[in-house]
């Protein structure tokens, strides 16, 4: 061994591998040789080689059977964003669509609406005071037991376009790491307020009782893949238990720069209208653009209540 090498062991000092499908290294984080494309249902098209793909061939506006199902449950556990074009869907299909993944789950901003409780709004126009959703998070990890998945439903894009959404694949994300500080943050517990976006960002009046505020693993298990996941999110997380508030906030601070400012992670969904994404919330964070304005925006989003999120240990 060379003596530089010596001096710079490659697990201490070297970045995460940047060419996985050059090195044809399966043991590489993101090695993208294993993906399945095929399922008797309907067609796939990735996004990108590891996270998001477009799926033709099947109408969301009758319900699905059996086999329908089991290939759109196992796509979903191989892609984790499901992207549906031209879909005329009324909201008791978009809620049929919901059910499959779960119970529906109720927004916590929506207690100071009127309307159907399932349905959240996904409204921008020239005089919205913010863009719901314009920053990277995951949705609602302010619950106990957050939404394991949610379909938003665009019926209506931007006539100047844009208004894309960016996915982010957190278990790539958490594999990027190095071994130390992978290890390090499965043992932490990170706490997540909804008042740091409901309050502090949308400026709402929080319930009596204020909104939630949980404590999740900042390393989670994913209950069907099996496979880690770094689940921290800008929008939600506002300290790690057990650390100083410098070190939380230092080490969140690069972590959240980890995910906003590592290509390879991403995947970025073009909308238009009469599109359905479904994302999994336990494996994935996600940032509206807001690149429209003044122009408007209109969707309606179910989300599906899933698992306490688990930790490495349990
Ligand atoms: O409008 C979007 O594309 C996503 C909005 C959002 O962040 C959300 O529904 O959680």
């Amino acid at each position: 061994m060379a003596p530089e090498e010596e001096a710079h062991p490659a697990s201490e000092n070297d970045e995460a591998p940047t060419h996985p499908r050059r090195s044809g290294a399966p043991e590489r984080p993101g090695w993208a040789g294993e993906q399945t494309t095929s399922y008797a249902s309907f067609s796939i098209e990735p996004l990108t080689p590891h996270l998001g793909a477009e799926v033709g061939d099947l109408d969301l506006s009758v319900p699905l059977d059996d086999a329908q199902l089991a290939d759109l449950r196992q796509a979903f556990a191989d892609w984790s964003v499901l992207v549906f074009r031209d879909q005329v869907l009324d909201r008791e299909a978009h809620k049929r669509f919901g059910r499959y993944f779960g119970d529906l789950h109720s927004h916590p901003m929506n207690y100071a609406r009127t309307g159907d409780a399932d349905i959240l709004i996904v409204k921008t126009t020239a005089d919205s005071a913010y863009t719901a959703g314009d920053g990277w998070h995951t949705d609602v990890t302010c619950d106990e037991v957050p939404p394991l998945a949610s379909a938003l439903y665009i019926t209506e894009t931007p006539e100047c376009g844009g208004g894309d959404t960016l996915y982010a694949d957190m278990y790539l994300a958490y594999e990027l790491l190095s071994p130390a500080m992978q290890h390090f943050l499965e043992g932490l517990t990170a706490v997540h307020d909804g008042a740091k976006p409901y309050v502090g960002a949308y400026k709402s009046t929080p319930p009596e009782g204020g909104y939630p505020c949980n404590e999740h693993p900042v390393v989670t298990v994913h209950p069907e893949t099996g496979r880690k996941v770094l689940y921290v999110n800008s929008a939600f997380t506002t300290r790690i238990r057990g650390l100083r508030k410098w070190e939380s906030e230092a080490l969140l601070g690069s972590l959240y720069d980890h995910i906003a400012t590592t290509p390879r992670l991403h995947a970025r969904v073009e909308w238009r209208p009469n599109t359905l994404t479904l994302w999994d919330n336990r494996c994935t964070q996600h940032h509206a653009v807001w690149d429209y304005y003044p122009h408007s925006r209109y969707g309606e989003r179910v989300s599906v209540v899933g698992d306490a999120p688990r930790g490495v240990a349990g």
